[in-house]
């Protein structure tokens, strides 16, 4: 309060000095050190400066190649409605001037991911060796910023950043969340918040399971009553829905933009009803069954002998490829109870060339370890380790999601509303402290692809459901993709999960308080004004 008071003396003395550069130097005041920010996750290597830039009427956010305009833009539509500011995005002076925020693509940098956050009191440098790289830059910085620009509403006439170099870039290149579509749907702009929040921790893929017992949510134009009846059910009886092609394309741009790839998975040859339900002709008896309103596991499979089948995958991932830039679909795989071994290893075998056919790898749940893998197979370990160690053997790279540890749909603890607790329950502390290079004695980084955090929907029907099952454990979950494991830990995380709760509000998000946590409002601006 006493230096508010005094600033405007202190510029009126300044300029009565004529020596503006040298008070410049003095800003008025300094927001908490860059050590000390609430990153999450938490950069690789954090340089505080100990001063401060400040955002005013000047800054434009200027960036010297095409490639890099949509993400000055996207900062420019973060930081308009916080100051007021008109903030131009426009290309790179020739002659750099003060107060700016640069965005600069160069080789230096050579991680993919990785990025260096350079704040000094004259302006921002964000650098990076790929547009990725700049986007991530870009959520460092908003995370620098007080929470409540995530309001979209006039912070206040100043944003001050804390000046120092961060260099960062990601231990794993795959950190993604799954959202089961099919138990309940979720429509395009539910997905596109889901897109928008993972965007601000830096996640890079949303794996969305499109089909399973309980409904076909993606248009198949050769087939088209995949959704004209299978769309029309889903868990308890509501009435579904799907995403057109044109939908599909728009959250598939949408991620894209926010440097997020769709890994698209139709489940099979189980967790197929909705789809035996709309051609029979898929079942081995030809009947078509009713659709499935419940919640069991493990009790429909597609008709491995029939010539059909094959046909009926060719198409789906068909046109399923054509409309998914992503190098990966998900076959599924899980728990398919009633499909013998002795077919369903053919099965797998012949459904990832199929795939390749179409140009795209496969990923598929740890059962299809009992296949003979292509090289390029990713197995996702959610289940069994073993599975996972049986691809390993076969060369094929694992994709992280034990289900005590990484599912998204386990209870918090035994009085939490929503979700299941088959394989555990999972408090914020759990989902955090473990580390995917050691959960398992037999994968290790270099089996590693990166984490995948599924969220199942039997009992998640709203987008506040979804919110309070994924936050604030995700937050966690993406710390453990970015960051160092040397660089985690519990009891220093906890705090700045906890001072992040101005954020997660401001987000609007509906997450899950948990005890553990010590919650605690900071404001950024006023803390720390010397
Ligand atoms: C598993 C099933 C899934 C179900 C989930 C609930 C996998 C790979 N398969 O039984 O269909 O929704 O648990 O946690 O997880």
């Amino acid at each position: 309060m006493k230096n508010k008071i005094f600033y405007p003396y202190f510029l009126i003395i300044c300029i009565g000095l004529v020596s503006l550069t040298s008070c410049e130097t003095k800003k008025p005041a300094i927001p908490r050190d860059l050590a000390k920010q609430q990153l999450i996750p938490k950069p690789v290597n954090v340089n505080a400066t100990g001063s401060s830039f400040e955002i005013n009427g000047n800054t434009s956010i200027q960036y010297q190649s095409d490639e890099v305009q949509p993400i000055a833009t996207y900062l420019a539509e973060i930081l308009r409605p916080a100051t007021g500011f008109e903030i131009p995005v426009k290309v790179m002076d020739s002659k750099p001037s003060s107060d700016h925020i640069f965005l600069t693509l160069t080789d230096s940098i050579t991680s993919n991911e990785g990025y260096e956050l350079i704040t000094k009191e004259n302006g921002i440098v964000i650098k990076a060796n790929k547009p990725a790289g700049l986007f991530y830059g870009v959520q460092t910085l908003r995370q620098l910023l007080p929470a409540s620009i995530e309001k979209g509403t006039k912070v206040s006439d100043t944003l001050l950043v804390a000046t120092g170099i961060i260099t960062d870039s990601p231990s794993y290149g795959y950190r993604g969340v799954m959202l089961d579509v099919s138990r309940h749907f979720f429509g395009v702009d539910d997905v596109k918040r889901v897109i928008d929040l993972l965007s601000i921790y830096k996640m890079n893929r949303l794996h969305l399971h499109l089909s399973d017992d309980q409904g076909w949510r993606i248009e198949i134009k050769s087939w088209p009553n995949l959704t004209k009846h299978g769309g029309s059910s889903e868990v308890g009886g509501g009435e579904g829905g799907f995403y057109t092609q044109e939908q599909y394309k728009d959250i598939v741009k949408y991620a894209q933009d926010r440097f997020i790839t769709i890994v698209p998975e139709i489940d099979m040859p189980g967790h197929t009803n909705a789809a035996l339900a709309s051609y029979p002709e898929l079942n081995c008896n030809g009947k078509a069954p009713e659709l499935y309103h419940g919640t069991n596991v493990g009790f429909s499979t597609l008709c491995i002998d029939k010539e059909i089948t094959y046909k009926f995958i060719d198409d789906v991932f068909g046109e399923l490829a054509a409309m998914t830039p992503g190098e990966y679909i998900h076959i599924g795989g899980d728990e398919s109870h009633v499909t013998p071994l002795k077919d369903f290893i053919p099965f797998i075998n012949r459904a990832q060339k199929i795939v390749e056919k179409h140009g795209k790898k496969v990923i598929g749940w740890d059962e299809i370890a009992h296949a003979e893998l292509l090289p390029n197979t990713v197995v996702q370990y959610w289940s069994k380790g073993e599975n996972a160690i049986k691809g390993i053997g076969q060369g094929a790279k694992v994709l992280m999601s034990p289900a005590t540890k990484a599912y998204l749909d386990m209870q918090y603890d035994s009085i939490t509303p929503i979700g299941l607790h088959w394989a555990a329950y999972i408090e914020v502390d759990e989902a955090y402290n473990w580390d995917l290079a050691t959960f398992e004695e037999g994968i290790s980084k270099e089996n590693i692809i990166g984490i995948d955090a599924p969220l199942w929907t039997e009992t998640v029907q709203t987008m506040d459901d979804i919110e309070y099952l994924v936050f604030p454990r995700v937050l966690g979950l993406a710390e453990i993709g970015w960051t160092p494991t040397s660089q985690r830990n519990w009891n220093e995380y906890k705090v700045r999960l906890g001072n992040h709760k101005d954020r997660l509000e401001a987000l609007d998000i509906n997450y899950y308080p948990s005890t553990r946590v010590p919650w605690k409002s900071v404001s950024v601006q006023n803390d720390s004004i010397i």
